[in-house]
């Protein structure tokens, strides 16, 4: 009997070597994977809302809510369930399919998640999909999380194993996977990704989409993140990443995980319409829409509905 082979496992090595492609090569596979597998005219709205920030114990060089960098964000305590859902309802009015709701937590604690679940199940009887992210989980919260009717859970890996220990050093890259671990037992649907920008190389930028798409399942939702540089933050004078290399993350995320959301994420405000509408080419289909996202800015909702527009694309 033949056996059915498995997958090719990617590796960082390989991933360069498509990263590495000339560019219309690279963009025309990504394009052709996309439309095997989905709608290429229809973008994925996702909303997002803080709803602890700032004051944050660890110390990821990129984010403007760790306490231990001055970059002006105030901490603040967990919001009120119905100030969620007020917020929630405002994001379905203006046309989102899913909210997301961020946490500055290094992990919650199961009093936090009381209201957390609250919030999940107010989301969801709205018709929303829901998606929040509050730092590493232990397999019981996991659970709860998942009773409660979380959609997905938002954890990323960040940046390569290699270039880890230089953008945080207070929890490692085995505490994520064993967190999308927990995630993935409890059968929540994981949305994980990375941030490209952070004086990473080439390799790097490979070996953070070969983690991804080596995880023993691909997660269903890959964002990927143009660091939004905020003063104050040590990552705050990084070289931007130039707008073409970051099509090439896009197309290699399309490439490596043909079934997945690649979400084009933080960073689009800085970002012209015509690198935009590269990413959408090269498979990204989904966006944070809404003039915020965490504690920074997105491009405004109207900027967004032209550049849909003028792209002939619908969102959903
Ligand atoms: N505290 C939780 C955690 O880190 O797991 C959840 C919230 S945290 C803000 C969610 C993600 O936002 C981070 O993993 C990081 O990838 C992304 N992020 C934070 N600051 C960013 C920035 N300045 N630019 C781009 N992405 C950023
Ligand atoms: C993700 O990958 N990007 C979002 C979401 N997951 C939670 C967060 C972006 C945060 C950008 C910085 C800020 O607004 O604080
Ligand atoms: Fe805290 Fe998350 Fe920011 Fe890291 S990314 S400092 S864990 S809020």
């Amino acid at each position: 009997m033949n056996a059915i082979p498995p997958p090719p496992a990617w590796t960082a090595g390989s991933v360069r070597a498509l990263m590495d492609l000339p560019f219309s090569e690279l963009v025309f596979q990504a394009a052709s994977i996309h439309r095997a597998h989905h709608d290429p005219t229809r973008v994925q709205i996702s909303t997002l809302l803080s709803i602890k920030t700032g004051g944050c114990p660890e110390d990821c060089a990129y984010c403007p809510q760790s306490a231990s960098y001055e970059a002006g964000v105030p901490a603040s305590k967990l919001m009120d369930v119905d100030a969620v859902l007020a917020e929630a309802r405002a994001a379905r009015a203006a046309g989102a399919s899913r909210f997301c709701m961020g946490a500055a937590w290094r992990s919650p604690k199961d009093r936090d998640l009381d209201a957390v679940c609250a919030m999940v199940e107010g989301v969801r009887a709205l018709g929303l999909e829901t998606c929040v992210t509050l730092g590493m989980l232990t397999a019981p919260q996991a659970g709860r999380l998942r009773n409660a009717g979380l959609d997905y859970y938002n954890h990323n890996l960040d940046t390569s194993p290699e270039h880890y220990g230089a953008i945080i050093t207070t929890r490692s890259y085995q505490d994520r996977l064993d967190t999308l671990g927990h995630v993935r037992d409890a059968g929540i649907n994981i949305c994980c990704g990375g941030i490209v920008g952070m004086g990473e190389d080439a390799s790097d930028r490979a070996g953070l989409i070969a983690a991804l798409a080596s995880l023993p399942k691909a997660p269903e939702s890959v964002p990927i993140n143009a660091l939004v540089r905020v003063e104050g933050t040590p990552l705050a004078q990084s070289e931007p990443i130039d707008a073409i290399d970051f099509v090439r993350v896009v197309a290699a995320a399309r490439i490596t995980m043909p079934a997945s959301y690649v979400r084009l994420s933080a960073g689009r405000e800085a970002m012209s319409d015509e690198a935009q509408a590269l990413c959408f080419l090269a498979g990204a289909n989904s966006i944070f829409y809404g003039p915020r996202l965490l504690t920074t800015v997105n491009p405004a909702a109207e900027r967004d509905r032209v550049l849909l527009d003028r792209l002939g694309m619908t969102a959903g």
